[in-house]
């Protein structure tokens, strides 16, 4: 599997048959609603990361499914949330707004029986754009009675509109293929952009600190993810097959150095050998991760900083 493409093929291949679709997918929603859950269910790789805490996703991420009907090129975005007063919190919304646009269609994803004032204002920014628009109703294994949902629906489609609303469960992988066909459907007819064993546009560099930075949000407490993010140093390829890989975990203060690192080095070493799994199986080969933590005040704050640490989309 090619995860290095950093471009586009210039031509793309010959048109499998003549009603082959190709087009891009933008999946929007409000934080922890489940969006890189099923972006990952539905292309059947685990390319976004995912944790039981809102705010997670913090880029956009190209994950490409290809089928012999055709190739679909979903957008997982950052949760659109309100109040958002770090430079961090605007960085995140505004990619998430720029994945809302320029798509062939946009998903919005929900949780099972909640509306909330986030999901209403994606909702109006969805609105001002002209395409297609499903609602998709996640998470629908947790609601034991189904009898809920319809007048929770009923009430939903007076005040909304919707091309289509699919219930799906992208963790028990329950309602995939029929939000995949109507999803198809509503692409235009056109030859792939990818070559058909291509899952994403990202490189090895950025799914790594990707992968360091779901351990932290999976093992720290509170806030401290928040005051977090990963900087690869170093990716380099020995000769003996083995990827190297240098990170830098980045805090905003000594105190959360101390507590990212633990006692006796115990938490980063936990960090480091889930993180190495996870690479291991994604880049196919053995991986030696090597991890610092350095501390950088204000960096949440500061938009140069997010620059440097590649929050420019
Ligand atoms: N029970 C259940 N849990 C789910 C389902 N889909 C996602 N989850 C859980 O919801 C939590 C958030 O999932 P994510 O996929 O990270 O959510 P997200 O929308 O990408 O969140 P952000 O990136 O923070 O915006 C995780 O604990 C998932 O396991 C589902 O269908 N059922
Ligand atoms: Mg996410």
């Amino acid at each position: 599997m090619n995860h290095e493409l950093d471009h586009p093929k210039d031509t793309g291949p010959e048109l499998p048959h003549e009603d082959f679709r190709c087009g891009t997918v933008a999946l929007a929603g409000r934080p922890n609603v489940g969006k890189s859950t099923l972006l990952n269910a539905l292309i059947g790789f685990r390319l976004s990361i995912v944790s039981p805490r809102p705010q997670t996703t913090r880029h956009r991420i190209l994950g490409i499914a290809t089928s012999e009907a055709g190739q679909i090129l979903y957008v997982d975005t950052p949760g659109l949330h309100r109040g958002a007063k770090r430079a961090m919190n605007r960085s995140l919304n505004r990619a998430a707004r720029s994945a809302i646009s320029d798509v062939d269609l946009v998903v919005q994803v929900i949780e099972a029986g909640r509306f909330t004032d986030e999901d209403e204002a994606l909702y109006a920014a969805l609105v001002e754009q002209s395409s297609p628009r499903i609602l998709v109703i996640n998470k629908v294994d947790l609601n034991k009675d189904k009898t809920v949902m319809l007048p929770f629906v009923t009430e939903l489609v007076t005040k909304h509109s919707y091309d289509e609303i699919h219930y799906v469960s992208a963790l028990k992988k329950q309602g995939l293929s029929e939000l995949e066909q109507a999803i198809l459907k509503r692409l235009p007819v056109q030859p792939p952009q990818y070559a058909d064993d291509e899952v994403t546009d990202r490189s090895e560099r950025f799914l790594a600190a990707e992968m360091v930075r779901e351990q932290l949000m999976l093992r720290l407490d509170q806030e401290l993810p928040y005051a977090t993010t990963v900087e690869i140093e170093q990716f380099s390829d020995r000769p003996d097959g083995i990827a190297e890989i240098h990170a830098i975990i980045w805090v905003e203060r000594d105190g959360q150095k101390a507590i990212v690192i633990g006692n006796g080095g115990a938490q980063l070493k936990a960090i480091g050998s889930g993180a190495r799994r996870n690479m291991e199986r994604m880049f196919e080969r053995k991986v030696f991760l090597k991890l610092w933590v350095k501390v950088r005040e204000g960096w949440v704050d500061d938009e140069n900083m997010l620059k440097k640490f590649g929050y420019t989309d």
